[in-house]
């Protein structure tokens, strides 16, 4: 009569490679007359103190040959399988489809970095927001026409709520809870009531930012915006800043790069005068300095805006907005390359 500890070792060391060996092994260790039953029939001839124990031993026998006798069905039934041509289970899995970040993305991560690098702080926020914080305290005049319902998206019965029209409302946030210096990059999402074509959009992404501490002066707003057109589009681009309008700065300026296509000479792009709009710029009125709870006798400050689509089109020349809302992969593997 074998020990248990012998069949246990016969248990663990059966080689099992074909259906017979697996009907062998089910005989000799699960079947009636096998030699595990044989023990379980013996229980009753065990001392009482021993039967415990020895019992525990032989059902545990049992469930180890159960296991391995499953484990080799597994593997028996899947390597036929493979054999007819069903499916084969060794072969290396498909690619998985891997997506890639939208150029919108990949531009806005771009610029924020940028300004990043120089000790700005992107600061984010809510896309539905008030009156005061997107025209009045940014010294809207109450007859300006982004108030209208024509240019704005209002929430409906709500005529304080509607849909911001650029990021500033976040800079606005900004200024109310802290004090100066002050370095912020606001991207975002923003929307204005306008007729969908292929050069504007009623959505759309800008990144602002803003820097107020002591004695800022046009001069640091220059050569920061500098730093950011070279570093955007190349260390040999130059600069203008054209005068302009905004209601929350004074002076403001519109800024133009040297045209990157041509370098200057005239081209298409540029539509022959060698340089391309990519933002608008100003000193911060002294109005928001104050509606925001900033001293504008201490401190004066510097903004930016710019159109994320609009930049991104310039960078890899396309000529239709729409495409950017439209989600066709087609369209954006083309970007793939460029995820940072
Ligand atoms: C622009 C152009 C010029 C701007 C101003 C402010 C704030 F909040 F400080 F007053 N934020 N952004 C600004 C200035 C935005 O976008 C074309």
């Amino acid at each position: 009569m074998k020990s248990i500890d012998e069949i246990r070792k016969e248990i663990e060391s059966y080689k099992i490679e074909n259906a017979e060996a697996m009907e062998q092994f089910r005989l000799q260790f699960l079947s009636k007359k096998s030699e595990l039953q044989s023990m379980f029939s013996q229980i009753k001839d065990i001392a009482p103190e021993e039967r415990k124990s020895f019992g525990q031993m032989v059902n545990e026998l049992k469930d180890k040959a159960q296991q391995r006798l499953e484990e080799y069905r597994g593997k028996l039934e899947a390597a036929a399988c493979a054999h007819s041509g069903i499916a084969d289970v060794t072969r290396p899995s498909r690619n998985i489809a891997m997506g890639s970040m939208h150029p919108i993305s990949i531009m806005m991560n771009q610029v924020r970095r940028i300004f990043e690098d120089i000790g700005y702080t992107a600061v984010t926020g809510p896309d539905i927001e008030d009156d005061w914080h997107v025209f009045t305290a940014l010294n809207f005049a109450e007859e300006h026409p982004a108030r209208d319902m024509q240019d704005t998206f209002f929430v409906e019965l709500h005529p304080d709520i509607l849909l911001r029209t650029h990021t500033s409302s976040l800079q606005v946030r900004t200024m109310e809870n802290q004090q100066p210096p002050i370095r912020v990059i606001c991207p975002g999402r923003v929307f204005r009531n306008e007729a969908i074509t292929s050069r504007a959009h009623c959505i759309f992404h800008q990144v602002e930012g803003l820097y107020v501490a002591e004695n800022v002066s046009f001069a640091d707003m220059k050569q920061t915006l500098l730093y950011f057109a070279q570093r955007m589009f190349g260390p040999d681009v130059r600069i203008r800043l054209r005068p302009s309008y905004f209601p929350f700065t004074e002076p403001s300026a519109e800024m133009d790069i040297s045209c990157y296509i041509c370098g200057g000479e005239g081209c298409n792009l540029c539509k022959h005068t060698g340089w391309v709009e990519i933002l608008g710029c100003g000193m911060v009125d002294p109005n928001v300095l104050e509606n925001c709870g900033i001293d504008p006798n201490k401190y004066s400050g510097f903004a930016f805006g710019l159109g994320i689509e609009r930049m991104t089109m310039l960078k890899y020349t396309t000529n239709d907005i729409r495409l950017y809302f439209e989600n066709d992969v087609r369209f954006l593997q083309q970007f793939k390359a460029a995820t940072k």
